[in-house]
């Protein structure tokens, strides 16, 4: 039977309050995360991970400059449980969403390597990286599920949070709450 690992989408500062590009209670899902780490042997983190200057920041406030406070995990976050870190958003060419598009190690790769075909995603922000990760993962062929307390919309618009959700279940995700997780 393949592995499971749970997957922290970009809960880093500069997407919490205080942070420069601020998801609405961002900070909510680091206790959530924290509860679920102990029940994975494979705990895995994206960063959302900048150059200093880059097309991205035409469409959103500079956020996330590699080696900033921003982009350093969020504080309360038992980073000492993830056991690998994938940097993507590292061209200054393009947005670099997806986890699937780190560039410090192949994201596919590691995790047919390891034998994990079952993703638990969780993280920051719902209608932008969990929804380009969650979607890159289903075409990769893993299994996915999206843990619906542990993530967190920009909501641009109002409804994005939502309709991400709708699109990524469409894709073939499944949704989960922590609490049925750790049931
Ligand atoms: C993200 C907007 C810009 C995210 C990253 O992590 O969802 N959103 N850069
Ligand atoms: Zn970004």
């Amino acid at each position: 039977m393949g592995k499971k690992a749970l997957f922290i989408v970009d809960v880093q500062n500069d997407f919490c309050p205080g942070g420069a590009l601020p998801v609405p209670e961002g900070d909510k899902v680091v206790p959530v995360i924290n509860a679920l780490m102990p029940h994975f042997e494979y705990v895995l983190a994206s960063k959302d991970w900048h150059p200093a200057q880059s097309v991205h920041f035409e469409k959103w406030p500079v956020h996330c400059v590699q080696n900033s406070w921003g982009a350093e995990f969020k504080e309360g976050l038992n980073t000492e449980k993830i056991t690998k870190v994938f940097l993507k958003g590292t061209s200054n060419k393009d947005d670099g969403y997806s986890a699937f598009e780190a560039t410090n190690e192949n994201l596919a790769e590691y995790l047919r390597k390891e034998g994990i075909t079952t993703l638990y995603i969780t993280g920051l922000a719902t209608d932008y990286c969990v929804k380009a990760t969650t979607l890159d993962a289903l075409k990769e062929g893993f299994e996915v599920y999206v843990v619906t307390d542990a993530i967190k919309a920009v909501n641009v618009h109002p409804n994005d949070g939502e309709k991400a959700l709708e699109e990524m279940q469409k894709a073939g995700a499944k949704l989960i709450t922590s609490k049925e997780l750790l049931s």
